[in-house]
């Protein structure tokens, strides 16, 4: 065995023996959290899913005792033993009872599912494609750990899952449940707990069409849309209006989305990170 297996055996190791397994809840967490689930024998229902807003290293977040499996949460500091499966840049090294599983930097870039294909062998591919295609599009579908897999079933699903997160209380776990109980994709969309994602697909449409309508104050270098909403709009809302204002940086702000909180996206523009502060302190909206 090289040092790579070595590795991926350890981090198998202790996502069997974390008392809980913790995924992020886009496609590719869920997805990521059903690979695990289904190694451990486990169902949606044992799955620690966050409310919004708060992260696995927040301190005082709600999670049990013990050792975790934190899934597509990125690597920060943690401050108890486990396993860290992510794609993003590490911002903490591990601790001696941590496991570390990062592809981070690799090319093509591989989302949380497929890199969990790795530590589990006998992961189902269509379920790595669900996460890769969630976080990738269409461009998930070329990574060697989704080979093979039926692509309209699995995009579907993907847009599918990754909805509920969007809304304020949306069917989270019934879209774990789905990736977790069933063997195939085709399987999954026939399940008629399928009709709750659609609905939440359609709710959360209907807020981006409505917020998305929201006119912008344009200045020369930066544009900004403030708007009031519970649910995840302000990501795309800023997508769309930077194509439309390029080449401006443009800021959504949504006061509706967590209490007491401005939350924003911004989107497009060359802007430092220094001059972004700047911006966002001169826009009024800095904490
Ligand atoms: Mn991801």
């Amino acid at each position: 065995m090289n040092a790579v297996d070595v590795h991926l055996v350890r981090a198998r190791q202790a996502l069997l023996n974390a008392a809980a397994v913790v995924p992020h809840t886009d496609a590719d967490g869920l997805a990521a959290g059903a690979i695990a689930l289904r190694a451990r024998d486990e169902g949606a229902s044992d799955a620690v899913l966050l409310p919004r807003g708060t992260t696995p290293f927040a301190p005082g977040a709600p999670l049990p005792g013990g050792p975790l499996a934190i899934l597509d949460w990125g690597v920060r500091e943690l401050d108890r033993p486990g396993v860290l499966v992510d794609h993003h840049l590490p911002e903490a090294a591990p601790r001696e009872d941590q496991v570390v599983v990062s592809s981070y930097g690799e090319e093509p870039e591989v989302p949380t599912a497929a890199l969990m294909a790795r530590v589990v062998p006998d992961a189902p591919p269509w379920l790595a494609a669900v996460g890769a295609v969630g976080d990738l599009g269409p461009a998930g579908f070329a990574l060697p750990e989704c080979a093979g897999v039926p692509r309209a079933a699995v995009r579907r699903l993907a847009g599918l899952v990754n909805a509920p997160r969007r809304l304020p209380d949306g069917p989270v776990r019934t879209a774990l449940a789905l990736l977790v109980e069933h063997d195939d994709p085709a399987d999954a969309l026939l399940d008629p707990r399928v009709d709750e994602l659609e609905e939440a697909k359609r709710a959360w449409k209907a807020e981006f069409d409505r917020v998305v309508r929201t006119a912008p104050v344009v200045g020369e270098d930066a544009a900004l849309l403030r708007f009031s909403s519970p649910c995840q709009v302000h990501p795309l809302v800023a997508t769309t209006w930077s194509r439309r204002l390029a080449p401006r940086v443009v800021l959504a702000a949504n006061d509706g989305y967590l209490p007491g909180r401005v939350n924003f996206a911004a989107r497009g523009g060359t802007a430092s990170p220094d001059e972004f502060e700047r911006l966002v302190a001169r826009l009024g909206l800095a904490a």
